[in-house]
């Protein structure tokens, strides 16, 4: 660690950013408009050596992956968002939902190839009773104790707490009886109003969404949380996002995991352009710097490609998501990544990054080292 704190210093050429570095280095909290200068600073080499020197602290040289499988069963959505290509009208010729039996069937599969987890989300159709959401997990479990259902998005969670006249809690505390072990992080998008009304007018608002995860952590079941950059939001409101996010973990500790999610906007109706390699970096390294009380920064591949997410590895992220099988919602908005990885290749491009592979489960419990 010492070369890197030595590249640090050598190369922080403005006061400001030596500053900063300082308070990184010695493990002191910077603050928004400190978060905000490294958005509009263009050392982006410092910036990633500060965020590696954090992760290492926090992780060592491993980087994490899990075998799991992401399962959609409906791209029927009422909310269509304008950032969303996946999620389609009942009445959409692409429209598609899949059975009991097809579910089951896809995680018996992973489960045969080892799978840790499924992660479930999907379209929210009107036509959906609260007891469908209650029924998918409770058959997935029935049958496959092993694997750790990480499913339903907080939007999901307002959805069926609004359908079945529930609270927060009585759904969440319905879903853990049921089997739900972890809730995903998707749905954060934006917290910024103004933002949020542009790209998702009529979905649960920033405060439902916190006040989903607030309750989940209270009732035990730890989720992931998410931020959706790179469409219509400034560098400013990506900080009051980030800025939120700590303060809750501040209070709860119930986060596992960031993740920042580029934007793709083929197929959307908010069209727009894709995000660029720096600015995905940049992004990774700030969450890393700035969220000093989270253990993990995902470097989502789908989003960023194979070949960014490597580097992202040295830039702050520590985690690469998993095999995943099946990805559904980013490739309908234009993806190139693959639609899934087999564990050999994860391995190579963990290796390849310099980093050490790690299987874990859902709960970063280390299930394998690949030395
Ligand atoms: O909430 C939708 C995003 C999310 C687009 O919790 C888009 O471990 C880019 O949340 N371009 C779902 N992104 C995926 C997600 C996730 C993925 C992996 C791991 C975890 C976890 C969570 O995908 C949505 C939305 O923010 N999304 N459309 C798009 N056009």
């Amino acid at each position: 660690m010492e070369l890197v704190i030595d590249d640090i210093l050598r190369t922080v050429g403005d006061r400001k950013l030596s500053h900063i570095a300082e308070k990184v280095l010695e493990g002191r909290r910077i603050n928004e408009e400190e978060a905000l200068y490294l958005f509009e600073s263009n050392e982006l080499a410092t910036i990633g050596h500060l965020a590696e020197y954090v992760n290492r602290k926090k992780n060592g040289m491993n980087a994490y992956f899990i075998v799991n499988r992401q399962i959609n069963p409906t791209n029927v959505c009422v909310y269509q968002c304008d950032f969303c290509a996946f999620g389609v009208k009942k009445s959409d010729p692409r429209a598609y939902e899949m059975s009991m039996e097809e579910i089951l069937g896809k995680v018996e599969e992973t489960y045969r190839e080892g799978g840790r987890e499924v992660h479930i989300v999907g379209g929210i159709p009107s036509h959906w009773g609260y007891d469908k959401y209650l029924e998918i997990v409770r058959e997935i479990k029935k049958r496959f104790p092993e694997v750790v259902v990480k499913a339903w998005t907080a939007i999901e969670i307002h959805h069926m707490a609004k359908i079945s006249k529930k609270s927060y809690e009585e759904v969440l505390s319905e879903l853990k009886e049921a089997g739900l072990e972890a809730l995903p992080g998707g749905g954060a998008e934006i917290f910024s109003e103004r933002a949020r009304k542009i790209i998702a007018p009529n979905k649960a608002n920033a405060e439902e969404y916190l006040e989903v995860h607030k309750t989940a952590h209270r009732l035990g079941i730890p989720t992931n949380v998410t931020m959706l950059y790179g469409h219509v939001e400034t560098i400013e409101e990506r900080v009051e996002h980030l800025s939120k996010i700590r303060e809750i973990q501040d209070e709860t500790g119930g986060f596992q995991v960031f993740i920042p999610l580029a934007y793709w906007p083929e197929g959307t109706r908010l069209g727009g352009r894709r995000t660029s390699s720096i600015d995905d970096l940049k992004t990774i390294a700030i969450s890393r710097i700035f969220l000093d009380n989270f253990d993990h920064i995902k470097a989502y591949w789908v989003t960023l490609g194979e070949k960014v997410a490597q580097i992202a590895l040295n830039f702050g992220a520590d985690d690469l998501d998993g095999t995943i099988e099946e990805e559904k919602i980013v490739h309908a908005a234009g993806t190139k990544s693959a639609y899934g990885h087999s564990v050999d290749r994860l391995v190579k491009l963990i290796k390849k990054a310099g980093k050490v592979p790690v299987e874990r489960d859902t709960f970063y419990r280390v299930v394998k080292v690949y030395d």
